[in-house]
């Protein structure tokens, strides 16, 4: 877009008075923030408005991504970038003295998700608009993000986040697409004059769904979708129902706080509250938007692919459902048939708990048309099944089991595809997780490797290696990432390794500099980074880490005058506040950071930082800065991973067991260029399968291993009070769930491995490099092409225009 600095500089002015009424001179951050971002949407305003007229008037194929989480992370540096502005942006308020970073760091980040799963969905936003896809997202817009995480003593400490508290200047409440959305109540069925079976309602609590609406900004492509999050509020007409405060709570809090917990819901009535909400409104507005421009129902697949991120919002299929049969009066077959061609369903964990199941009683009491509807469904697919299949499958695969609702179970059944989020994942999916559904219904199944966007986590997070790139291969990488494989020819380049290397450290020397001030730490700059960032949960193994630190420690005070690699320890992770394991291992980790930050005979050898809070902005300060890339869980458990391409992407060397996207990265970047350790996901479930494992013989025979797992309960960690124990117990004498002690001897052998490496930085940054330039498959871009080609069928609205 075209805006020269004078514009920009007498806009900004403007904008800046008009809301408060005083010289830009004497604003804070935050105001100066709001101004300017208010600016940058206004420019973005005029593009938002014709997409969604291109989309009317061509009646294009439209996608909603419906999802429970949404990370976006900070929008207005990326907004500005896509748009083509930053550096006009940039200039202007220096014009000003004004400095873009400082204003920049005002802006909340809204933590609409827990991690991956919400992180995805963004990622996903981005590259849909920035292939100029017709691409909208459906979620809630939660008054509090996901918890503030502080340290107290060691201790996760939760803290609201209010990140509305200064206003978000990106959303526009958008009154006219109110819905309402009922709950409870009596419901019944009576036929019409016209023979129509239509339920009836009385005694329902009625919530008014209210949408704000986010500009997604595609990359200098004049695409500009939408992201609609929906409030709870008291519908105007029943305002005068409600006498007390406390009689509102009901409905208020339906969108009030995100679910800290991205793998157990533990039947909730709230959640399953939260998840129907999202649903109903978000399918009533689609619905809607067919009635007013007359699309025959029966194309609804033709004109929309609803996809149903993970299963929390499984319930889009009865509600579905329920519109075209009560509302559009279509048979039940009919909009059965419209049901399942239009909806798709992505799996993203095979962590039984994370499977989610409602009981039955709850979801009569709470959605009795809904229910109603799950157990035609469920009648019918017995029906069917049973002759063809007989009983153990069917039972297996059944909606209704056991007095529970099986939330995956209804997501593969209503939809026509399902899939995995990386190769193995998927594999595990058909031949394990949802093996019977594989036989009933291979057609469906299929793998969407998860991608992130390099516009945010390269070109934004990381200018200098940005323009290093260019410098070498030219800017077409930005628009075709497969281009950045011509990278791979400066692997011998020693100005480019040079160059390569500069940028790392400077980096690494930003980030130490933030350590500083937030940690207080003083970290060398040219120690190697390790970072492990990621939610806090055992089968990701932060323990592991913990302790192969801790044999660290031990090596370095019974030899401190050895040969060290100097190492900094980086970890970001928040446990769910009733994860109390999780919240141990926090704890002995802060604790060991403790000891050995604060050492004499440790000195710079080994440092260890825990940030506060991490999420999506921390997330840009330390994976530029990585060194090595910590993806480390139990083979077959993490579905994907996504900060592993993230880092990948960034030259950070990746130190993996083959578990979800890294055994992708193995052979994207082949297998000399990254530290392969520990079981594979067949030896884990064979491991599992003849339960030969012995923790304790473990334990007992290997004298290293004993040592640091003594070291735990022994003292030498200062001010644990039973967390040691804790981890000692669950490690040795309830036997090891997720094998640390099995992958301990392997995991120091490769990360010894990583030393000898890093103390030759030529050959170090050469395999950096050749990270950098095979992490192009990992691109968004690609997996959105994917889903849109495979499982969607829609196409890029700009291609339309240009052809
Ligand atoms: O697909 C995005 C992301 C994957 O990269 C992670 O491997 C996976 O753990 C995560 N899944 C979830 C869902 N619940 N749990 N646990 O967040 O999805």
């Amino acid at each position: 877009m075209e805006v020269t600095v004078k514009q920009f500089v007498k806009e900004f002015k403007q904008q800046f008075q008009s809301m408060y009424a005083y010289s830009y001179e004497e604003g804070s951050n935050e105001q100066l923030y709001n101004a300017l971002g208010l600016l940058v949407k206004n420019y973005i305003s005029s593009y938002w408005k014709e997409t969604r007229e291109k989309y009317i008037k061509n009646s294009v194929k439209q996608v909603y991504y419906f999802s429970m989480e949404f990370l976006p992370g900070r929008q207005l540096r990326s907004n500005a970038y896509n748009l083509g502005l930053l550096d006009v942006v940039k200039e202007g308020l220096s014009e000003l003295e004004l400095s873009f970073d400082q204003l920049a760091e005002a802006e909340a980040d809204p933590a609409l998700g827990n991690g991956g799963l919400g992180r995805l969905a963004s990622c996903f936003m981005d590259s849909l608009a920035s292939l100029g896809m017709a691409g909208n997202g459906n979620g809630i817009r939660y008054q509090y993000g996901l918890f503030r995480q502080k340290f107290v003593d060691g201790y996760q400490v939760e803290l609201p986040e209010n990140w509305l508290r200064y206003r978000n200047v990106w959303e526009t409440r958008n009154d006219k697409s109110t819905c309402m959305v009922r709950f409870g109540g009596n419901v019944w069925l009576e036929e019409n004059h016209q023979g129509h079976l239509v339920p009836h309602y009385e005694n329902t609590l009625n919530v008014l769904a209210v949408p704000y609406d986010t500009p997604m900004v595609g990359y200098r492509n004049d695409t500009v979708n939408n992201l609609r999050l929906w409030s709870a509020e008291i519908p105007v007409e029943e305002e005068a129902n409600y006498h007390t405060i406390e009689e509102t709570e009901p409905i208020k809090e339906i969108t009030q706080v995100l679910y800290p917990d991205d793998s157990n819901y533990e039947g909730r009535l709230l959640r399953l509250k939260q998840e129907y909400f999202m649903v109903s409104a978000g399918v009533q507005s689609i619905i809607r938007h067919f009635r007013k421009y007359n699309v025959p129902r029966k194309n609804i697949p033709d004109k929309v692919a609803i996809h149903i991120n993970d299963t929390h919002p499984a319930l889009v299929v009865p509600e579905l459902m329920r519109i075209l049969i009560d509302e559009e009066h279509l048979s039940w077959e009919q909009a059965w048939e419209i049901t399942f061609k239009t909806c798709s369903y992505t799996n993203h964990t095979i962590l039984r708990e994370a499977l989610e199941k409602w009981p039955i009683d709850m979801m009569k009491e709470l959605l009795p048309r809904i229910y109603m509807i799950i157990e035609e469904i469920n009648n019918r697919f017995v029906e069917n099944t049973l002759p063809l299949y007989g009983e153990r499958i069917t039972w297996q695969t059944a909606i209704l089991q056991n007095g529970v609702v099986n939330m995956a179970h209804l997501a593969v059944i209503g939809s026509h595809s399902v899939n995995g989020v990386a190769k193995l994942h998927t594999d595990i999916l058909m031949n394990d997780v949802l093996k019977d559904f594989f036989e009933l219904y291979p057609e469906r199944f299929n793998n969407k490797t998860n991608g992130i966007t390099q516009r945010r986590w390269v070109h934004l997070a990381n200018p200098e290696l940005t323009k290093l790139i260019d410098e070498k291969i030219g800017e077409n990488w930005k628009l075709t990432p497969s281009e950045l494989k011509v990278f791979k020819g400066f692997e011998k380049d020693k100005d480019t390794l040079n160059k390569l290397t500069d940028v790392k450290l400077k980096n690494k020397k930003r980030l130490a500099d933030y350590i500083k001030e937030v940690k207080g730490i003083t970290v060398d700059p040219n120690a190697l980074f390790d970072v492990q960032i990621k939610r806090l949960h055992a089968y990701k193994r932060q323990h592991l880490n913990l302790l192969h630190i801790l044999h660290r420690y031990l090596e370095i005070k019974a030899d401190p005058s050895a040969d060290y690699v100097p190492r900094v320890f980086i970890f970001g992770a928040k446990a769910a506040p009733s994860y109390h394991y999780a919240k141990q291992i926090i704890k002995v980790i802060n604790s060991l950071a403790d000891l050995v930050n604060n050492d004499p005979d440790v000195g710079d050898k080994l440092k260890i930082v825990f940030f506060e809070n991490y999420g999506v902005s921390l997330a840009e300060k330390i994976i530029p800065a990585a060194d090595i890339s910590e993806q480390i869980s139990l083979a077959s458990m993490e579905a994907s991973g996504t900060s592993n391409m993230k880092l990948m992407a960034n030259g950070a060397l990746t130190l993996a067991t083959l578990d979800g996207a890294n055994i992708e990265i193995k052979d994207f970047v082949g297998e000399e260029n990254l530290f392969v350790f520990g079981l594979s996901s067949k030896e884990v479930y064979e491991l599992k399968a003849n339960q030969s494992y012995q923790a304790r013989e473990l334990y007992e025979s290997n004298p290293k291993l004993k040592n640091v797992l003594d070291a735990l309960t022994s003292g030498t960690i200062p001010n644990l009070q039973d967390e040691g124990y804790a981890l000692f117990d669950s490690l040795v004498n309830f036997n090891d769930e997720y094998f640390v002690l099995k992958d301990f001897a392997s995991y120091v052998e490769a990360q010894n491995k990583v030393d000898d490496l890093y103390k030759d930085q030529n050959e170090w940054a050469r395999k950096s490099l050749l990270n950098i330039a095979s992490s192009a498959p990992f691109s968004a871009d690609y997996t959105i092409q994917r889903y849109a080609d495979d499982i969607w069928k829609v196409r890029s609205c700009v291609e339309e225009d240009e052809g």
